[in-house]
């Protein structure tokens, strides 16, 4: 797909995003909204993948180690025919596929159950070092949150990542400068993220990750470490009275504020 209909991809899947939180009355829309464009790059674009095939061998390995916003994921893998479209209502329902934190035993192209922060990354590192010991060429991609990056977890993931010289894998962080709460910078302030990641020995992109724009070239990027995009992204982006606003990490809009997103999502479409 072309940069165009990625973007306009992405604002569709805004728009479903806001229904099926605003449907079900809960979900978390703020870090929904910050992450939609680097899904839809990596699963229109990016990612070696097919629907038909969800455990070939040598597809790509996507985690979304951020799995609280694993509507957003749903409704990508939907969009791409990992799943019904209309099963995106069953959203948080009893007995749905569709759980709060996304299922690899129950929702296929789910690679690994994610929803307690600081795991998807030293996953991620294993599914690379996998490839490398088995001389399989499938690329794995993880994305966390910022506010997720102060498990220390993940940094020994990315000095292990370093050591075994990983240039099959690339970590997104979403940096949208809120956790659940506060700002990352009110917490435990770990910007900036660029030298502490060069420290480790990886290579480092910054962009702007809510520009399909500048998406789409970092992850498609090889180099000979691993690597890892910076993704400046803003919390709820795309709605205004949304962005930037602590309280939308898991609020549900009101009956108005969801005709108001509405109508400012459809606008671009
Ligand atoms: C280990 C762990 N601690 C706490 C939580 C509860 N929790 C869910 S989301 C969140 C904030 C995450 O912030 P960030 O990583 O910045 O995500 P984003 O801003 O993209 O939503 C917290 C603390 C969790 N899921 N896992
Ligand atoms: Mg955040």
């Amino acid at each position: 797909m072309q940069i165009n209909e990625l973007e306009r991809l992405a604002r569709q899947i805004r728009l479903r995003d806001v229904q099926a939180v605003f449907e079900a009355g809960a979900g978390h829309v703020g870090g929904e909204m910050s992450v939609i464009d680097i899904l839809t790059a990596l699963y229109f674009r990016v990612l070696n993948i097919d629907p038909a095939a969800p455990k070939a061998p040598g597809r790509d390995r996507f985690v979304l180690s951020k799995g609280h916003t694993a509507c957003a994921l749903y409704i990508t893998l939907a969009k791409r025919g990992f799943i019904p479209e209309a099963e995106i209502s069953t959203f948080l329902q009893a007995n749905s596929r569709l759980n709060g934190h996304p299922n690899c035993n129950k929702v296929p192209g789910v690679e690994t159950n994610t929803g307690p922060l600081g795991h998807g990354l030293p996953v991620a590192v294993g599914m690379a070092k996998a490839a490398k010991l088995s001389g399989a060429s499938y690329h794995t991609y993880v994305v966390t949150g910022d506010g997720e990056m102060q498990e220390g977890s993940n940094w020994e993931a990315i000095m292990a990542a370093a050591q075994f010289g990983l240039d099959n894998l690339t970590l997104i962080i979403d940096h949208n400068r809120f956790q659940q709460g506060a700002a990352l910078s009110d917490t435990n302030d770990i910007a900036p993220l660029r030298p502490k990641l060069e420290a480790f020995g990886w290579e480092v992109s910054e962009i702007n990750g809510n520009a399909m724009a500048e998406v789409v070239p970092a992850l498609e990027h090889r180099g000979g470490r691993p690597h890892c995009i910076v993704a400046h992204t803003n919390k709820g982006h795309g709605i205004s009275f949304m962005q930037d606003r602590v309280d939308w990490h898991h609020k549900v809009p009101s009956k108005e504020q969801y005709e108001i997103a509405v109508a400012e999502l459809s606008e671009a479409l």
